[in-house]
Parts: C-alpha cells; sequence; structure tokens
C-alpha cells in the first residue's frame, strides 16, 4: 500500500509537474531529474528571527512542527533552500526563459535569454579514455582537484571558470559577469549563487544535447578553497548533480557559520563577508551574529541528501576552520541517517600534508570509490567519517534535537496542486 501510494504521488507529480521525477526510495544513491523537485512546496515566512546558539533542526518544519517520514523530507528541504537563498546566499533564479548551447569533446557553449537581456559563457570538456557516453564532473576553478584521478576512474572533466559567470574583485552595487548581466549589476545574490546558478545552465546544455558525449544523469561537482564553496553551492542547490565533492572550503563554504567566531584561527564571518562578494548581501546582517540566522551550513549540507557527497578538508591550516567543517558534516549526516541513506556521506581531513589545496593520495581511493559508486554506478563502498584529531568538532555540543526515526509512508505535506489531496487508506500491515 505504501508503494502504492508513492506510485500515485509520483504520477501526480509527473502530471502537474509535466516532467518526470526521479525520487530515491531507501538508499538507492539516485540525482533528481529536475534542477529543484520541491519547486511547488509552500514556504512560509519566518516572522521575527531569535537567537539560538545551537544548530537550527533540520527536521523542524518553519511552522514548528517536525516532519514524520521520509517524503516529507522533499518540502522541508524546499524550506531550507529558501531560508539559506534569503539569509545566506541570495536568489538562485530557476532556468531562464531560454537556455541554449553545444557540447563537443573539447568544450560546451552556453547561452541565456531572459527578459530580453542575453549572455554567454563557456567551460572546457576533456574526456577520459574509453567510449561515450561518459559520466562528467564539473571542475569549478582552475586548481585543487584530481582531475587525474577523476578522469582515470572513468568520468570526463568539465572546466568551469566561475569567474566569467560572477566576478571577483568588485563592490556589491557593481557585481560583473554573465549571471549579473541578466540579472542586473545591483542584484544581491552573491558569487557562490551566481556560480551555482551558472553550473546548472551547463547541466541544462548537457541534457538537452541528448546525451551521446556526456551523460545529465551523472553529473558531479568539486572544487578547492573559495571554489570548494562553490561546488558545495552548486551541488546543495541543483538536484541533479549525483556527486558533490567540495575540497577545502573554509569560511561560506561547508563549516557551520555558528562555528567560526569560537573556532581559533578560522577565517572570521565579517572575513568571509567582505573578502569576495561570495554571500548575498543580506548575510551582512548576520556577520556579528550568527547565532540569529534560522539556517546554518549543517542544513546546507543536508540539502545534497541523500545524493553523493564526500567532503574532503585540511585540518592543518586554521584559517580553513575545519574543526567547524567537522560539525556541519556531523549534523548534515544526521539527515542522510534519517532518510536511510548514511553510506552516502563521506567526510575526510585526516590528511598528512598542511599545503592548501595540495594533491593528496589519502583521497584518490575514495575519489575513485564515490565516481563508481554514484557516477558510473559500478561500486557500493560505504561512505565514512576520517576526521582529524586535530580538528575535531562534537556535535552533541551543538544540537539540542534528536534524529527523528522517518517513516517510509506517504507525505503529509499534500503535493503539488492537482496531486490527490488525502490518502488512500492504510492498508493491511
Ligand atoms: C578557503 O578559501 C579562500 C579563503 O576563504 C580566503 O580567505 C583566501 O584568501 O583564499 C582561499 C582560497 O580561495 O584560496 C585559493
Amino acid at each position: 500500500m505504501v508503494r502504492r501510494w508513492v506510485i500515485v504521488v509520483l504520477t501526480a507529480l509527473v502530471a502537474s509537474a509535466g516532467s518526470v521525477v526521479a525520487v530515491t526510495l531507501g538508499a538507492s544513491p539516485a540525482a533528481a531529474a529536475v534542477e529543484d523537485d520541491g519547486a511547488g512546496c509552500p514556504v512560509p515566512g519566518t516572522g521575527a528571527l531569535t537567537a539560538n546558539p545551537r544548530l537550527p533542526d533540520p527536521f523542524r518544519k518553519v511552522d514548528g512542527t517536525r516532519i514524520t517520514s521520509k517524503s516529507d523530507w522533499r518540502c522541508r528541504r524546499a524550506e531550507i533552500k529558501e531560508l539559506a537563498e534569503r539569509h545566506i546566499y541570495g536568489d538562485k533564479p530557476a532556468k531562464p526563459a531560454s537556455v541554449t548551447g553545444t557540447v563537443s569533446s573539447s568544450g560546451i557553449t552556453v547561452n541565456v535569454t531572459q527578459n530580453g537581456r542575453t549572455a554567454s559563457f563557456s567551460a572546457g570538456v576533456q574526456l577520459p579514455s574509453g567510449t561515450g557516453p561518459f559520466p562528467a564532473v564539473i571542475v569549478v576553478g582552475g586548481f585543487g582537484a584530481d582531475t587525474a584521478t577523476i578522469r582515470a576512474s572513468g568520468a570526463a572533466v568539465i572546466t568551469y571558470d566561475p569567474l566569467a559567470v560572477g566576478r571577483e574583485g568588485t563592490p556589491r552595487n557593481n557585481k560583473q559577469g554573465a549571471f549579473y548581466t541578466i540579472y542586473g549589476a545591483t542584484s544581491s545574490t552573491g558569487l557562490l549563487a551566481a556560480w551555482a546558478w551558472g553550473a546548472s545552465r551547463i547541466i541544462d546544455v548537457v541534457e538537452q544535447s541528448g546525451g551521446s558525449l556526456l551523460r545529465a544523469d551523472a553529473l558531479g561537482v568539486t572544487g578547492c578553497s573559495r571554489y570548494g564553496k562553490g561546488a558545495f553551492a552548486v551541488g546543495a542547490f541543483d538536484q541533479r548533480i549525483a556527486l558533490t565533492m567540495p575540497i577545502e572550503s573554509g569560511s561560506a563554504g561547508v563549516p557551520i557559520l555558528r562555528g567560526l567566531p569560537g573556532e581559533p584561527g578560522a577565517q572570521p564571518l565579517s572575513s568571509a563577508y567582505g573578502e569576495q562578494p561570495w554571500l548575498g548581501d543580506a548575510f551582512s546582517a548576520f556577520t556579528g551574529s550568527p547565532n540569529t540566522l534560522p539556517v546554518d551550513m549543517h542544513e546546507v549540507v543536508a540539502m545534497v541528501a541523500p545524493r553523493g557527497l564526500f567532503i574532503m578538508e585540511n585540518p592543518h591550516v586554521d584559517w580553513l576552520a575545519a574543526r567547524s567543517g567537522s560539525v556541519s558534516a556531523l549534523g548534515g549526516a544526521e539527515v542522510y541517517k534519517a532518510l536511510g541513506a548514511g553510506d552516502n556521506i563521506t567526510y575526510w581531513s585526516d590528511v598528512a600534508d598542511g599545503t592548501h589545496c595540495a594533491s593528496r593520495p589519502e583521497w584518490r581511493t575514495p575519489l575513485q570509490q564515490n565516481i563508481q559508486k554514484f557516477l558510473l554506478k559500478t561500486g557500493n563502498t560505504a561512505g565514512t567519517f576520517r576526521i582529524s584529531s586535530r580538528k575535531a568538532g562534537n556535535l552533541s555540543e551543538w544540537r539540542d534535537w534528536q534524529t527523528p526515526t522517518l517513516s517510509d509512508g506517504g507525505p503529509t505535506t499534500p503535493p503539488p496542486t492537482g496531486g490527490p489531496t488525502t490518502p488512500p487508506p492504510a492498508g493491511p500491515g
């Protein structure tokens, strides 16, 4: 009966959205077929923000009730996404009216038109050996990612220069790049959301290319440092990404924002906000008081669930905030567990070399295993937590909530318009 209910809901979703929506049941590691499967979910306003020194409960909805079933996660995720955009990143607009482009064995072109404004950018492609179509990993920025291992594992590399979409070195009131050409130089959206939007448009083009060279259903993303912040945002905000792999992302990346003021040597919030317009303009309200944020980065980790996530961090450079990173990963992992997908997240900061964005032998095997599991679908290695004792955070100090046992039943939140409004009667057992 449960299965029939899921099928009924799926049918309704397909009918109402006009596109196929892939849903992950149990622990099977599937990306969604759409950028945002919670686009139709209601998200109430939060009202006045109240201080909470602990991490917000990822399972508690804006209306104050807690979710009870795995299928409730879809609309709870939509709330987190909205809060993260509103207070941390700025708005990431949905797919523009027109996205066109080409995919070849050497590159991808992207042309976007919206409201009479047009912008273009491109990305490089490097294929692995063998015959396609190939999975692919979008490499944000030009350093720190182990592209040799990615290609040796059988995935193509899509080299994405995010600065063409959102430039660094500009003032907040005169932002530049393809995103701001479309949405305006005074857009309050920060660079990370702009970069994520650009990656989503690359995925649109790969999707529209018909899959003869690159597979839109087997895409990953990675990047190091500021581009690790970017890779994290790309994977969190586009559910077509099957494998998200941020490297040494630091403040404004994986680490909990609440942890940064108290982590010795970590890049301060005011610095992460001020160094570049990475975060949305609205984050200025929180640089001195992250405790009033109704959302924190452990929930952005959870936005990736149940999809593949491999977080790599460096415990030797205090600035990179790996202690707060470990708390974020542990907090987000609670959502993975509740969804029955605890094996889909890996966190690894136990590395010997302290050089920022170094090539690290420790990460080669888990990188290959994650590509096999989530992109090639030839492996099923369980994710692990390898937290360096140098920067080991303690989740229990940061939470006052416990992880619920979520039922497999139908949604308690109504499906989008056009779907059934009452669940079918319960079956015998
Ligand atoms: C970790 O990412 C950043 C960091 O946030 C900045 O403060 C620093 O200047 O640059 C890092 C980076 O991108 O290094 C390549």
